[in-house]
């Protein structure tokens, strides 16, 4: 909490000229030879999320099933903003929101969805075998149990729990910034295991196939109810094959206000690089939120059809991980504020 003080010190200092760094060319990502798949993830869960989705990938396969295996390896491993690890609601209820878009505008999610381990696959069979393109709530757990999901226990992690107790304290609502590698969790240390946050994955494969998902436990101690960005179509996901994909983590509402992902494929529509298509969409974010823009953070990656990738975040602390090989390379993002 101490470093989160004298951060959000300094970012509003920095705030008044909405200055940004000049991008470093040593900061950009790695990009595939032609022909070659690539990957990139939020955050630095997308280390392991990446080795699982390599494994389709590097063998050939379809970047569908590679952004839904990929992001199962988070959702598995239990951390503060992921799966049913996750911290709760203000009821002390876990629930998850997820979705999954291929390259030829098939799209599914899942919203509020409880006691299913694996969000990301129900959303993929919401695609895949229903007329809908979104499920929530009690509807979207009696799907996943029609189909086959088993219903875990309803339980918090030890982890989740002593957060909720802590927050029950004073039962404020204030999302903390870059909470997902903050060390926020007690049992483990800033960007291990028990750190993960949102995750988003976007996938070129080697066909030139592109596919993207995202799946959450959404914002700690939020509202009985609510949805963020990341079940959402065109806010925390996009693909467009003739252009690209997008993906968004941070703070929902503010994503959804701006319809961020699909804001982010139409700037790299109209001739910008997928680092310079993110960095306007959340200078859009800086300018729509003016100066409570130092309170939140919004960060986008994003993917175009020659396998370029980039990402941008509103403030310091976001980081993202590519994979042109079965070594995942984690960078820091260029960020806004100063
Ligand atoms: C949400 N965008 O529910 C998500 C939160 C997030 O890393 O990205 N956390 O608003």
């Amino acid at each position: 909490m101490a470093s989160r003080r004298t951060f959000l010190q300094s970012s509003a200092a920095g705030l008044a000229g909405l200055a940004a760094a000049p991008l470093a060319a040593a900061a950009l990502p790695p990009v595939p030879a032609a022909g070659k798949p690539v990957v990139i993830s939020t955050w630095d869960a997308g280390v392991n999320a990446n080795k699982g989705a390599w494994k389709i990938l590097g063998a050939g396969g379809y970047a569908l099933d590679a952004v839904e295996a990929g992001v199962m390896v988070t959702e598995a491993e239990q951390g503060c903003c992921v799966g049913l690890g996750g911290n709760p609601d203000r009821d002390g209820i876990v629930t998850l929101d997820a979705c999954i878009m291929d390259e030829k505008f098939n799209c599914g999610g899942v919203a509020a969805l409880e006691r299913i381990k694996h969000p990301v696959s129900v959303a993929r069979r919401v695609m895949e075998r229903t007329p809908h393109v979104l499920l929530v709530g009690e509807g979207a757990q009696q799907f996943a149990v029609a189909q086959g999901f088993p219903l875990e226990p309803q339980r918090l992690s030890v982890d989740a729990e002593k957060a909720y107790k802590e927050w029950l304290k004073t039962s404020l609502y204030k999302p903390v910034v870059n909470i997902e590698n903050t060390g926020n969790r007690p049992t483990g240390p800033v960007g291990g295991p028990q750190n993960h946050d949102t995750i988003a994955m976007l996938a070129l494969d080697a066909q030139g196939r592109l596919s993207g998902s995202c799946t959450t436990s959404g914002m700690g101690f939020k509202m009985r109810g609510r949805v963020g960005d990341s079940p959402l179509i065109g806010s925390g996901l996009f693909v467009d094959p003739a252009v690209g994909a997008a993906a968004a983590t941070g703070q929902g509402e503010d994503v959804v206000r701006m319809a961020g992902a699909h804001t982010v494929v139409e700037l790299m529509r109209q001739g910008r690089s997928p680092q310079a298509a993110c960095r306007e969409a959340v200078e859009r974010i800086a300018a729509i939120k003016g100066a409570k823009a130092k309170d939140i953070q919004v960060a986008f990656i994003a993917i175009n059809t020659q396998g370029q990738t980039g990402s941008f975040a509103l403030q310091k602390g976001f980081n993202f991980t590519v994979s042109t090989s079965a070594t995942p390379v984690l960078r820091d993002s260029e960020f806004l504020l100063k």
